[in-house]
Order: structure tokens, then C-alpha cells, then sequence
């Protein structure tokens, strides 16, 4: 298909109607009237990213467009009002800048996010006790290699006049906390590490170490 015409392609959703994650999306594109397919994911315990439009945190939803493919839901929300003519004004997370709204936002995420925790495990339990523990770890390493595969050019891609980045603050805890917690050997992730070792040379990760409070 000629690259115009690929960008009119409706995008796909790939989700569950079940899911409240997915559902949110999809109430984003019927108020921005965006025409999409709807791919259903028949099996939320499959370890295989494929299955999840190519998300190697195996999560719904997925939004594959000919730009690419957007993991998670604000971020198929953004594309989607990107797309949109409408263009309305939405109130994004970020315009948020008073506690009671701020924290209003945190905590439904965290709902729904200690939501699906429950519900996995009660569809874990009727299988195989330890199954979603393993999907979960599988969706780690997925992310950590996902994560070492494009370091440098999402690192690159960072605008170059910045102080901070709420991106690379983020990255450093994560990579150095799972060697510190002992949940996910790091050694093999060199473009990580080396990461690391940079941004490890600012006092503010000096004055911070892990540690376990006594
Ligand atoms: N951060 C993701 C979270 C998505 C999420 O947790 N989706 C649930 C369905 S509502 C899921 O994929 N569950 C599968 C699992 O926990 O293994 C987002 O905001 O979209």
C-alpha cells in the first residue's frame, strides 16, 4: 500500500471488551470519532508478545497504526487524539497540578492496576498457581530487553538541552533496583549499564543510594 494511503488505514486496538484498560481507549476514539478494528486477545495468560500486538510487557491494550505500534493506555489515548480533526480539549495526567486532582488520578491508576493484580491471580489460581508469576516474570525480561535493544537511541532521541528527564531518573532506579532487590541479573544489559555508570556520576544518585531502612 502507497505510505498515504497506509496512513488512512484505521488503527487497530488490540484488547479485551472485559478490560477496563482497554475499554478507556476505546471510549478515547469514540469521542475523538476515530474509525479503528478491534483485535481481541484471546488469552491474557499467553507468554508470547505477538499475541499482544508485539508489547513485550504482555499487557492490553495495543494500538498498531502506521506510525507504529503505542503501548498502553495514555499513550493510544495521545495518538489518538493526534489523529484526531476534533482535536478537543483534553485534560491530560500531567495538567493535573493540585494535590486533590493529582492524587485523584494516582490513585484510580492504582486501582485498577491492584485490579488486574487480583484479578490475574484468581484466573492464575483455577490453572496453575504460579502461572501468572511466571507470565509476569517472562513480561520483565521481555521489557529489560526491549529496553537494552533501543537504550541508545531513545537515549539520543531525549532532547538535547535538558537538565533532567523524568525518563532517565526512572530508567536508572529501575535498572539499579532490580540488581539491589535481586529479582532480574543485570549484567548482560551493557547499553544499561553504561547508562548507569553516566548518570551514576550525578551527586543527587550519589546522595540517594539503595539501602534497607533499619
Ligand atoms: N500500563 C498498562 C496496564 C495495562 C494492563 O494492566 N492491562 C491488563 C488488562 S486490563 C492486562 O493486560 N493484564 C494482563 C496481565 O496482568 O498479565 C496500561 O496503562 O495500559
Amino acid at each position: 500500500m502507497p505510505a498515504a494511503l497506509e496512513e488512512l488505514a484505521p488503527p487497530v486496538i488490540i484488547g479485551r471488551s472485559s478490560s477496563h484498560f482497554t475499554r478507556v481507549t476505546r471510549v478515547f476514539a469514540a469521542e475523538m470519532r476515530i474509525d479503528y478494528s478491534f483485535r481481541v486477545v484471546r488469552d491474557l495468560m499467553s507468554s508470547d508478545p505477538g499475541d499482544y500486538g508485539g508489547n513485550p510487557a504482555l499487557r492490553i491494550p495495543t494500538l498498531q497504526t502506521p506510525r507504529g505500534v503505542w503501548f498502553g493506555a495514555l499513550n493510544i489515548c495521545r495518538e489518538l487524539w493526534r489523529r484526531s480533526s476534533l482535536r478537543p480539549r483534553v485534560v491530560w495526567p500531567e495538567d493535573l497540578d493540585e494535590p486533590l486532582l493529582a492524587n485523584a488520578q494516582e490513585l484510580v491508576l492504582q486501582a485498577m492496576s491492584t485490579e488486574v493484580t487480583l484479578i490475574m491471580a484468581q484466573l492464575a489460581d483455577a490453572r496453575d498457581r504460579s502461572a501468572h508469576q511466571t507470565k509476569m516474570r517472562t513480561g520483565l525480561v521481555n521489557m529489560m530487553s526491549w529496553l537494552e535493544e533501543n537504550a541508545r537511541s531513545v537515549l539520543a532521541a531525549l532532547p538535547p538541552h535538558r537538565d533532567l528527564s523524568y525518563l532517565e531518573v526512572t530508567l536508572f532506579c529501575l535498572v539499579t533496583h532490580l540488581e539491589f532487590r535481586d529479582v532480574l541479573p543485570t549484567a548482560s544489559y551493557s547499553e544499561l549499564n553504561q547508562f548507569c555508570q553516566q548518570f551514576a556520576t550525578r551527586a543527587s544518585i550519589g546522595e540517594t543510594p539503595y539501602r534497607f531502612d533499619t
